[in-house]
């Protein structure tokens, strides 16, 4: 068994019904053992396009991190997810963020997710579900990471509490 946590994204579309078709897909895979509040969040990246709609979530689950990448990528494209430019606006992001301790370099699948440290929107709602977990590579917790991003008040806005996901 294996704890993996995943990054939901969407700012096109019904971003909330999105991100819930998107818990739905990968609680079939596993057990969910936690969700996030729901954040909207200025777009980084590529600035000029919608706020986001983002949230994470823990799964327990025996599947292996190919399976879980391939059910990612199955929730986007039910969601309609088109790929067009690095960083655009999307109907759904799934983005697998941590596998236990796993670290992977593969061209496929880099796990820890390479930029989850530097994001707000994923280290918010992050260190909302699991403070204490170490970032496997960095070897720093994701309350420490959170803090070293500095005031982020700004970017994250709480919608709504982990509710979101039943509602
Ligand atoms: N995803 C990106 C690029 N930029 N910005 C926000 N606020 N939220 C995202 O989920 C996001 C982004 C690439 O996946
Ligand atoms: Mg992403
Ligand atoms: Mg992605």
């Amino acid at each position: 068994m294996a704890r993996a946590y995943f990054g939901l994204g969407a700012n096109l579309g019904d971003p909330a019904a999105a991100l819930r078709s998107a818990v739905d897909a990968l609680r079939q895979h596993g057990t969910l053992v936690a969700v996030s509040s729901l954040y909207e969040t200025a777009p980084v990246g590529y600035t000029d396009q919608p706020a986001f709609l983002n949230a994470v979530i823990a799964l327990d689950t025996d599947e292996s991190p190919e399976a879980l990448l391939a059910a990612a990528f199955e929730a986007e494209r039910a969601r309609g997810r088109v790929r067009t430019f690095r960083n655009a606006p999307r109907t759904l992001d799934v983005d697998l963020l941590l596998y236990d301790d796993l670290c992977r370099d593969d061209p496929d699948l880099t796990i820890p997710h390479p930029r989850l440290h530097e994001r707000a929107f994923v280290l918010v709602p992050l260190s909302e579900i699991a403070p204490d977990i170490s970032h496997p590579r960095l070897g720093r917790s994701v309350r420490d990471l959170l803090a070293a991003l500095g005031d982020t008040s700004a970017d994250v806005r709480l919608v709504a509490g982990p509710e979101w996901v039943t509602e």
